[in-house]
């Protein structure tokens, strides 16, 4: 294998959470009477809760202080979480889970390096609630996509060199993080066209041409 470890983003590589993220991050909006549409939700994607706001506050007349930010963030928040109740098992691709099956099976260690302080709860809704061996995720960082720290500290969880991690990614900016981390990256979907990627996915299951020797 050409390398140790594979560090998957969640939203958008693992499963999909885009509508849900959509739907409150709308719901606020409507609140506020800014215009949000699904345009500038693309913009959201691999970006941090609070500058995700600033995004959607782009379009907001009024002003909102720091607390008054911190407290929108939250109500966004708590729509998302009750929306994601919905998710199930149902919601990973027989692919994803075949793929990720294969790549365990040739001894690679699997982690995750995601943006969302929501991660352990898709993970579980999903039913993949203790299937990765690490977790980097929005909990732990204190700088967002591109910045490479998410990735760093996964590798660093998984105890691995990040020249021997492929990461994973659907986002411009997480494509950036993992570059900028010294690791290959996989783009797939909205991050292939970024041009940037050192193998762009068609579909998820082509990971396993890209880690063979
Ligand atoms: P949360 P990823 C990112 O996850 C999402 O793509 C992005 O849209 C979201 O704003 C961010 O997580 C933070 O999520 O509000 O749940 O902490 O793509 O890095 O897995
Ligand atoms: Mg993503």
């Amino acid at each position: 294998m050409k390398y140790k470890g594979i560090i998957f983003d969640l939203d958008g590589v693992i499963c999909s959470t885009d509508h849900y993220h959509y739907l409150a991050w709308k719901a606020l909006a409507d609140r506020l009477g800014a215009y949000f549409d699904e345009t500038i939700n693309n913009r959201l994607r691999g970006v941090s809760r609070m500058a995700s706001l600033d995004i959607v506050l782009e379009r907001y007349d009024g002003q909102l202080s720091e607390e008054e930010k911190l407290a929108a963030a939250e109500e966004k928040n708590s729509t998302y979480r009750e929306l994601l109740k919905q998710m199930s098992p149902a919601d990973l691709a027989p692919e994803v889970k075949a793929a990720l099956d294969w790549l365990r099976a040739q001894g690679l260690l699997l982690g995750i390096g995601s943006s969302s302080k929501n991660t352990k709860f898709i993970l579980e809704r999903i039913g993949l609630g203790d299937y990765f061996d690490k977790i980097s995720d929005g909990t732990n960082i204190t700088r967002s996509k591109p910045d490479p720290e998410v990735f760093l500290k996964a590798a660093a969880f998984l105890g691995l060199e990040p020249k021997d991690c492929l990461v994973v990614e659907d986002a411009k900016a997480g494509v950036e993080a993992a570059l900028a981390a010294g690791m290959d990256a996989a783009a797939i979907g909205d991050a292939v066209s970024c041009g940037l990627a050192t193998y762009n996915l068609t579909r998820f299951s082509d990971l396993i041409d890209c880690v063979k020797d």
